[in-house]
């Protein structure tokens, strides 16, 4: 479908530069046309870190080309990327390149500029083509991104479209605030598929998210096949949420998530969730329970009754055993131990198994990271709590985890009643649940990760993510209308300087994504607070 979206009058003196550009390039079409779709670079969401706007804009032409440096696989394989989001909507060829073009799309490596860091970019757009230059391959694929979102939304279809393939001219410089911007699947309740961890990979890529966080283990389902301890999986992983068959990743399926993460640019942080939430450990070995009574598989959708059993040696064999064998294959730097609602688990209990839990995480060369409830326990040093609490939580609970983090303990910002991706929009949302509130866009949006918790050095925190817990989800469907779009609002708290934060000027280019995400098969919610355009 392509979008025809009437111009805003305040862009107007842009797109009469941007018109004259395109007619000396002798685009195809009427000089109206491409003016009206070139939109204008600082319309990218998660907003770029600087735009300078104007000059000629470049048209993709059935010559273009995507140049890449002779000797960067990576730059090449980037390219290959962009060209297979490109090809199936322009009907263009779109060779990818290293030999030398006047003008296309060109991808450069090695930029100088010390300042875009591993991740940031810089994009100029002009009248032979548009050049993404950067450090590392990170920023050379979020540039790409940031391209994707400067041509007309049509772009994302998968059929041929009608162009123009304008780009408006300018330079964005882009990088982003923090190194931490996260989703989660909790792919325990309900699993998910290989394929489907991919396609939500492939969203998350395109608003610049860099971590996925799976949570791999709950009450409800073992997901990743542990060799030392089998039946976690083929007894711990066979049912769900509501009863069904369940499913597992055997070693083979978490490598090519792993895989197809690392080509999107993003690092993979498993979680096990210890001590508690872990009734399909519990049902699956007998000799985990303090009574060596194993009990039966759960399928309901409660929380806090389960735990290991502290004072036996053999818990300690479990943890190890399966701690080195998801660190032997999770390239990342992290590993999730959970920690939370651990109900069931007395609290000088809880402290001592945090601690030694910690060391195994450390032993196989891992951080540590938990739910904020590590900082109830001892946290290690370098760990890092996922605060996900409320703004109602009490001024104590928030006081023990400032005060852990003035104590060098890194935090990442998940609270519940902003950041969770399941909480309902509203009363009539027909998925997600709704115990830490209704959670509209607005809300996700308009919190400032730095100042969050009161007490907490800004330096501590590393980032946001937004969990999806999946207590009522289980298709891509589901997932899409509950993370879109509160996803691509998290994303940029994550990425975008604090001065970029406006709701009214956010809602605006949030509109825009509207006909993108449409076009990409994302099935959002409309919400009644964007001014989305007609489609
Ligand atoms: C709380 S958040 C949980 C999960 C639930 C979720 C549902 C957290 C660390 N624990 O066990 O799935 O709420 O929203």
């Amino acid at each position: 479908m392509s979008q025809r979206r009437r111009i805003p009058g305040l862009f107007a003196p842009l797109l009469l530069v941007v018109a004259a550009g395109a007619t000396s390039l002798g685009t195809p079409a009427s000089a109206a046309e491409p003016a009206a779709r070139a939109r204008p670079l600082s319309q990218v969401v998660p907003a770029p870190a600087s735009v300078s706007e104007g000059g000629p804009s470049y048209a993709l032409t059935p010559r273009t080309r995507i140049r890449v440096d002779d000797d960067s696989r990576e730059a090449r394989r980037i390219g290959s990327y962009l060209a297979d989001v490109l090809r199936p909507s322009t009907g263009y060829d779109l060779p990818v390149t290293a030999r030398d073009a006047r003008d296309g799309i060109r991808l450069r490596l090695g930029s100088k500029d010390a300042s875009l860091g591993d991740e940031g970019y810089r994009l100029e757009s002009g009248r032979h083509g548009v050049t993404i230059t950067a450090r590392r391959a990170a920023g050379l694929f979020h540039g790409v991104q940031t391209l994707r979102q400067l041509l007309p939304a049509a772009v994302e279809e998968d059929t041929r479209q009608r162009g123009p393939w304008t780009v408006a001219g300018g330079t964005i410089k882009d990088m982003p605030r923090y190194g931490y911007r996260g989703a989660m699947l909790d792919v325990s309740r309900h699993f998910f598929s290989v394929d489907k961890v991919k396609t939500y990979i492939d969203q998350m890529a395109l608003y610049k998210i860099n971590k996925l966080h799976l949570h791999l283990s709950d009450d409800q389902g073992w997901r990743i096949a542990i060799d030392s301890w089998p039946r976690l999986t083929t007894y711990g992983g066979s049912t769900q949420v509501g009863g069904g068959p369940g499913g597992y990743y055997t070693k083979a399926d978490y490598r090519e998530i792993l895989r197809y993460a690392a080509s999107r640019h993003l690092e993979v942080v498993p979680e096990i969730d210890l001590p508690g939430h872990t009734n399909a450990a519990l049902a699956s070995y007998a000799e985990l329970n303090c009574d060596g009574v194993a009990p039966p598989l759960y399928t309901g959708t409660n929380v806090g009754f389960s735990s290991l059993c502290v004072p036996k040696a053999v818990t300690y064999e479990f943890v190890d055993d399966v701690v080195r064998e998801i660190a032997a294959m999770t390239p990342g730097k992290y590993l999730h131990i959970g920690g939370d609602e651990a109900h069931s688990t007395p609290h000088k209990d809880y402290v001592a198994f945090m601690d030694k839990a910690q060391a195994v995480v450390g032993k196989y060369g891992k951080t540590v990271m938990g739910w904020h409830q590590l900082t109830g326990a001892e946290p290690a040093e370098g760990a890092v709590a996922q605060y996900w609490g409320l703004d109602k939580t009490s001024a104590t609970e928030k006081a023990q985890v400032a005060n852990a983090a003035r104590n060098g303990t890194k935090l990442v910002l998940s609270p519940a009643d902003r950041a969770y991706l399941d909480m309902k929009y509203d009363k009539s949302t027909p998925l997600g649940l709704a115990w830490a509130g209704y959670v509209e866009v607005r809300r996700s949006y308009d919190w400032n990760p730095g100042a969050y918790l009161p007490g907490a050095p800004a330096q501590s925190v590393l980032g946001v993510e937004a969990p999806m817990w999946s207590e009522t989800l289980w298709t891509n469907d589901q997932v899409e209308y509950m993370a879109f779009p509160r996803l691509p609002g998290i994303a940029e708290l994550g990425w975008s300087p604090a001065a970029t934060h406006d709701w009214d000027a956010y809602k605006v280019r949030l509109a825009a994504q509207g006909p993108r995400m449409s076009a990409l098969g994302i099935d959002y919610y409309r919400s009644p607070q964007v001014p989305w355009p007609a489609e």
